[in-house]
């Protein structure tokens, strides 16, 4: 009888030693001691024993049977944590790597330069003016003393808008900064400095022409101010831009409707990769009687003079770079430089 209860217990030890399921170890278990199971089997033949036997033969299959019962219960607690340390292992994570960063941005070069002008002319007593870019005509251009006629009034070169203002006119994006320059000259009196940077839109689309391309205006309007004023303060905005002393500049004549006189202004370094060259880098002139007028100021009384740059070329000039469309393209090799 031991005999045989120890060669059923080492069968089913060895069983359970060669699963590392844990479904198939309960079906494992159900031969053992499941309702027809061997040990099962043992116990129900205990009927047909008297008394004595009974006794001892009962106990020795108990004895079987527990030590069954621990077999089991070991072998099903090898193989959950054998479950565990696998998932640990497969989701194992190494606090200690490097976190995912966030891919850093950078300022556009374009707004670098706005950033730049807006400052040095605030140092030397501009204010800065703000405004919309969408504009009426009349802040565009009817205030500008530009004719009725004029070309840059067309479809062909200004952006309307599929709406109308006050007058019945179709709204437009701006040409220039020059609105926004009308708009705090109206609502100020002189002496008034200011400049005027953002963004503007014409229909013009090549190597050298952006439909959407940046300037700066500036407007210096007081009862005596001249173009050797003009040229002391942008001069000095030259100076300080390209961070050199080392720069020349001169005017030259040109045509604006909204000045009188006008002047191109041409700069030229003495040293570096650009020297010894006039570069055109803005129009200027003293604005025209009637534009003064349309400030709501006597031109009798008082004088401006006023200039537009092009932000996109001062950066240009300023970083060397060849081509406008660059500064359009998105592209982060680029971009990256001017971080
Ligand atoms: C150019 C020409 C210029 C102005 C802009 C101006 C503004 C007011 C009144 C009078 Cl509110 N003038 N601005 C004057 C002369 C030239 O820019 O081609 N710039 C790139």
């Amino acid at each position: 009888m031991q005999t045989q209860l120890d060669q059923i217990v080492g069968e089913a030890l060895g069983q359970f030693a060669s699963l590392d399921d844990a479904a198939q170890l309960e079906q494992a278990k159900a031969r053992f001691l499941g309702k027809s199971g061997a040990i099962t089997e043992l116990l129900k033949g205990l009927r047909e024993l008297g008394p004595d036997e009974k006794r001892a033969a009962g106990a020795s299959i108990n004895r079987a049977k527990e030590r069954i019962e621990q077999g089991l219960h070991d072998r099903r607690e090898a193989i959950a944590q054998a479950r565990l340390d696998a998932r640990l292992h497969e989701e194992a994570l190494d606090v200690t790597l490097p976190g995912r960063r966030r891919g850093g941005g950078s300022i556009h070069p374009v707004m670098r330069s706005w950033q730049r002008i807006e400052s040095i002319f605030r140092s030397i007593g501009f204010e800065v003016a703000d405004g919309p870019e969408i504009e009426t005509d009349w802040y565009n251009f009817t205030a500008l003393n530009n004719p009725a006629n004029h070309p840059a009034r067309s479809m062909q070169d200004t952006f309307y808008v599929d709406a109308i203002d006050s007058q019945g006119l179709p709204l437009l994006l701006r040409t220039h900064t020059s609105p926004m320059q009308v708009r705090h000259a109206r609502t100020h009196t002189p002496p008034i400095k200011v400049i005027a940077p953002g963004r503007t839109y014409r229909v013009d689309s090549d190597a050298t022409h952006s439909p959407m391309f940046h300037q700066v205006e500036g407007l210096w309007i007081d009862e005596q101010v001249s173009f050797a004023d003009l040229k002391g303060v942008y001069t000095e905005f030259l100076q300080r831009f390209f961070e050199t002393d080392a720069l020349r500049v001169r005017f030259r004549p040109s045509y604006f409707p909204f000045t009188e006189p006008s002047a191109e202004i041409d700069m030229m370094f003495d040293s570096g990769p650009l020297k010894g060259r006039w570069l055109e880098i803005s129009g200027s002139g003293q604005v025209h009687p009637e534009v003064v007028r349309n400030f709501g100021f006597d031109p009798e009384k008082v004088i401006g003079f006023a200039f537009g740059s092009g932000i996109e070329r001062l950066t240009m000039l300023r970083y060397g770079i060849g081509d406008l469309r660059q500064f359009f393209d998105g592209d982060l090799r680029f971009l990256r430089q001017f971080s």
